[in-house]
């Protein structure tokens, strides 16, 4: 195979780990909840923390094209994030640019393909722009799927849906009658997306936060106390790994 892993050369993580691609989650969705706190802890502003957490976002995205993971979703920003103080919402809504200025040739050669689930219309240019770049820059690749999730809340989704379905019925593009799961499922942001197979939430709470509730029907969790900026491929291996396990107890049964 002869694909340029010009940004994975540094880690040598195939040597130590083992990585098996079988009952690997087709799409893993992650909350990286923990940035602010670690920032605190550590008596630096909570920006500190979201930066430092982009660094864990290159790791485990570094991960998930070795795993031959296919969908990879992350909760980058809720539409509840807007209440928090405006300094830290404009450090975190710099970080796309920031991430892609340096990394988004190596996710191109990697075949990573970019997608953004949520608002990104309200957003401020330099933010939108950025990300609209990425997805037309890597829109025929095929290889691992990132999608961004930012402005996102789930109910809003499902509203949203609601009224476009709303509106395809009322035209006589759909009838009632034809209205089942999977119908919906299409009007929703991730259209033509499996399922998430695995949720991986870190900082140690143990809630959804409005994060793709329709999606999450059938998702097995995984959750740690270890904040997003310390987490680490060994953490993220060890969730799959017990991914595979509860894959194969259920297989037994
Ligand atoms: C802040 C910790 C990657 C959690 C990770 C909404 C919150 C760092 C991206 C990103 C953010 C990656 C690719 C791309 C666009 C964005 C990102 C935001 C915040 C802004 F095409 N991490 N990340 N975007 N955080």
């Amino acid at each position: 195979m002869s694909m340029n892993i010009s940004f994975l050369k540094h880690t040598h993580l195939e040597e130590v780990f083992h990585y098996p691609i079988d009952n690997t989650p087709d799409h893993i969705a992650i909350i990286m909840d923990g940035n602010g706190r670690w920032a605190q802890k550590r008596r630096m502003p909570r920006a500190a923390g979201h930066k430092e957490g982009l660094s864990t976002v290159v790791k485990i995205v570094k991960a998930s094209v070795k795993c031959k993971v296919k969908f990879l979703t992350l909760y980058t920003f809720s539409t509840e994030n807007w209440k928090r103080p405006k300094g830290e919402i404009e450090a975190i809504l710099r970080l796309p640019k920031e991430f892609l200025s340096i990394y988004l040739p190596d996710l191109i050669s990697n075949n990573v393909r970019i997608e953004a689930i949520g608002d990104i219309e309200h957003l401020p240019v330099h933010t939108r722009e950025a990300i609209k770049y990425a997805i037309a820059r890597t829109r025929e690749n095929d290889g691992l799927q990132l999608n961004i999730a930012l402005n996102y809340g789930s109910r809003h989704e499902i509203l949203d849906s609601m009224k476009e379905l709303l509106t395809d019925i009322n035209n006589g593009k759909v009838s009632l009658e034809e209205l089942d799961e999977e119908r919906f499922s299409g009007y929703l942001y991730t259209t033509g997306m499996k399922d998430p197979d695995l949720l991986i939430r870190t900082g140690g709470e143990k809630r959804l936060s409005n994060f793709l509730l329709w999606q999450l029907a059938y998702t097995e969790f995984w959750f740690t106390d270890v904040l997003w900026p310390d987490f680490s491929e060994r953490e993220f291996l060890q969730a799959l790994k017990e991914f595979r396990q509860r894959k194969r107890r259920y297989g037994g049964v």
